[in-house]
């Protein structure tokens, strides 16, 4: 473990957001933090109340196993625990949950003066679930609009909710969401690719260096983003897809309810064509 020696240098109090020191400490490598106690807190609470759900529900089949969100018709109130209630309850767990992660993080980046990027895009993510489970639901009045909490239930829930809509693929912020998707893959194959191409070379041959990387893409494409800038490019590009593929959720339903064919009849009734 040779970080231990670097470690011990930064394991030291300070750079909490709340309680001062009376969650900073570690637990063998782990870092508690008040975040730590709460994540730990909500995880329990929340698996504790799925694994009920399932107990109380008709299979223990891995895979058909599900908890469902409340009926559409009990709207956006509380509904008694078998019917819906533990969803309810499960939903919260999960964002205390989340939330407490990624402050764990922050205090963490705090402790070692580093930036706050990690935190920050985990809140992208956050924001994605946030967005299907609370913010579409409560636009549409019911958390029955929610996504259920199961293996088969939940693809079953987004393929239903794709068909509502004729063809989802013609949702025009669902394409900006897959094309993002797309070029994310498309660069870390190239970045992952360029760098074990430079650093991992055969026995006896020398390492290269980030000069090699950029000359590559010169001589290949004539431009080269550079060992930085593949970095934000590649969170520039995951980050923004999560927030198209959110986009394209949130506007299915509370802003656009026909199919989202028909949405392209501006494109067809431009007056260009007459
Ligand atoms: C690069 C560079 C790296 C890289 C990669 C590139 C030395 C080690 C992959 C090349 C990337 C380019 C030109 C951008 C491609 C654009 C999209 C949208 C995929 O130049 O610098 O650092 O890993």
């Amino acid at each position: 473990m040779a970080m231990l020696s670097f470690e011990r240098k930064y394991r030291i109090r300070g750079g909490t957001l709340v309680t001062g020191d009376l969650f900073d400490f570690w637990i063998g490598p782990f870092y508690v933090g008040f975040f730590g106690i709460s994540g730990a807190f909500f995880t329990v609470l929340g698996t504790v109340m799925i694994l009920y759900g399932a107990a109380i529900g008709p299979t223990w089949n891995l895979w058909q196993i599900s908890i469902a969100p409340p009926d559409v018709s009990y709207g956006l109130r509380f509904a008694p625990i078998r019917e819906g209630g533990l969803w309810q309850i499960i939903t919260v767990c999960a964002l205390g949950s989340f939330v407490s992660w990624a402050l764990r993080e922050v205090e963490i980046c705090r402790k070692l003066g580093m930036g706050y990027h990690v935190p920050v895009a985990f809140g992208f993510a956050i924001g994605a679930y946030f967005t299907l489970e609370v913010v579409r639901p409560v636009l549409m009045g019911a958390w029955g609009h929610a996504f259920p909490y199961g293996i088969y239930s939940h693809l079953d829930w987004v393929s239903n909710v794709a068909y509502q809509y004729l063809h989802f693929h013609y949702n025009p912020w669902h394409c900006i969401a897959a094309s993002l998707f797309f070029a994310t893959t498309l660069a870390l194959s190239l970045h992952g690719a360029l760098v074990l191409s430079a650093t991992n070379p055969k026995r006896g041959e020398e390492v290269k260096t980030p000069e090699h990387e950029d000359t590559f893409f010169r001589d290949f494409i004539g431009y080269s983003v550079g060992t930085l800038g593949i970095h934000r490019l590649g969170l520039f590009l995951a980050l923004s897809s999560v927030v198209f593929a959110g986009l394209c959720i949130v506007v299915s339903g509370p802003f656009w309810t026909r199919s989202w064919p028909e949405w392209w009849g501006w494109w067809l009734n431009m007056p260009i064509w007459r």
